[in-house]
């Protein structure tokens, strides 16, 4: 008799909750019919709407928490600057890409310590400086944890005028190629302001990241011609080893003062030192600013912000040159200097990017103005939790 209770009681529960599941699985199918976007990751076998058909058309995955090129990034001020307590006397900005080296890492970075903050192209001369970047120099810092920072000093020196960059040595990234180190980075002949932004590329080889560098002193990529798009300059050089070449992207301001539009080029070769080869399909990429680029997968992604149609994207080219949208995102880091485990080994297999160094400018205000380096945490990886991204 106890036995046949406790089987009934059993049963009647075990009933109950059948009921309730298919009740609730009753009601998850009506709100799905009502609702019949709930975000499939499948496209839809129906008419969709423009908006719709972009969704799964445009991008790798329609919910941004599935796409392995969709990130939110999260900054944290760092450690071992020293900023003159931001009276704009001095200011870093403009990172190189970070390399880890005998067990450190290296950033090179746009270092500017002058007398007074940036006065403007008019009041500028040999000592004032136009803009936050005039009268800079390149310096670097190294670091176990990318965190706490230690700056060792000058890296790039202005060569005496007329050498290319005698005004101002700026905006750099490095190469590492058959065991040897290269900097590339803008030569300034001319105070910012006053058409010295109008600069080619120079270069300075080292067989270490601690130096001594050597300056090629002379022009590495020059600008284009009379009406080509990158006529008045070649900006934030960055230098990747894909397909066997060095690929160097880059920026031009093209158009006219004030309405410049910023777009990005490539040029390859088989020597750092050059000749450089523009590809015919210049400008690669339509909008952003600084070039922040990485291998990812059997191609080259691209952090595209700030300027143009399709700043605050995150974009793709499976062959390194025809960049498509992979993303939408926010808060992108300006500048953005990524810690590239594989920049340099000419992986087939990019592997992303999980954190690395921006800058954010204009700090300040007027009459103080400086920029300031910082640590941006991110998920652009194929393996978040892989040591090595680390
Ligand atoms: C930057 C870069 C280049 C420009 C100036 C200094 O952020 O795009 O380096 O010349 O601004």
């Amino acid at each position: 008799m106890k036995k046949n209770y406790v089987i009934g009681v059993t049963m009647y529960f075990v009933l109950l909750l059948v009921s309730c599941g298919t009740a609730e699985k009753e009601k998850n199918n009506e709100s799905a019919k009502a609702f019949p976007f709930m975000l499939p990751d499948e496209k839809p076998d129906r008419e969709l709407s423009a908006a719709m058909e972009r969704l799964y058309d445009d991008y790798a995955a329609p919910k941004p928490e599935e796409n392995e090129l969709f990130s939110q990034f999260k900054y944290t001020e760092l450690k071992g600057f020293n900023y003159s307590d931001g009276d704009g006397t001095i200011s870093r900005r403009d990172p190189s890409k970070i390399v880890f080296h005998n067990n450190k890492y290296y950033v090179w970075y746009t270092y500017r310590h002058t007398s007074t903050p940036p006065q403007g192209a008019k009041k500028s001369n040999d000592t004032i400086p136009s803009s936050d970047w005039d009268l800079a120099e390149i310096w670097y810092a190294t670091s176990t944890d990318g965190f706490n920072w230690e700056e060792q000093g000058v890296a790039i020196k202005r060569p005496k005028k007329p050498i290319v960059g005698w005004r101002a040595v700026t905006t750099t990234d490095i190469l590492e190629w058959k065991g040897k180190y290269y900097l590339y980075y803008q030569g300034f002949m001319e105070a910012s302001g006053k058409r010295g932004d109008d600069c080619p590329v120079a270069v300075s080889y080292a067989d270490s990241p601690d130096g001594p560098w050597t300056p090629y002193n002379k022009i590495v990529i020059p600008n284009g011609e009379e009406g080509e798009w990158d006529q008045y300059s070649i900006h934030d050089p960055y230098p990747l080893v894909y397909k066997g070449k060095i690929y160097l992207y880059y920026k031009s301001d093209t158009g006219v003062k004030p309405h410049w539009v910023r777009m990005q080029g490539l040029a390859t070769a088989d020597n750092p030192l050059g000749p450089f080869t523009k590809s015919p399909l210049n400008p690669v990429i339509s909008s952003g600013h600084e070039t922040s680029l990485f291998p990812f997968k059997q191609g080259i992604a691209a952090l595209v912000y700030k300027d143009g149609n399709e700043h605050n994207t995150i974009q793709y080219a499976k062959d390194g040159v025809n960049f498509e949208i992979a993303s939408i995102t926010e808060l992108m880091p300006y500048a953005a200097a990524p810690f590239v485990a594989d920049a340099f080994t000419d992986t087939k297999d990019g592997r992303g990017i999980t954190w690395g160094i921006s800058h954010f400018i204009n700090l300040g205000g007027r009459g103080k103005i400086h920029s300031k380096l910082v640590r941006f945490d991110c998920d652009l990886s194929q393996d978040i939790d892989d040591p090595e991204m680390k």
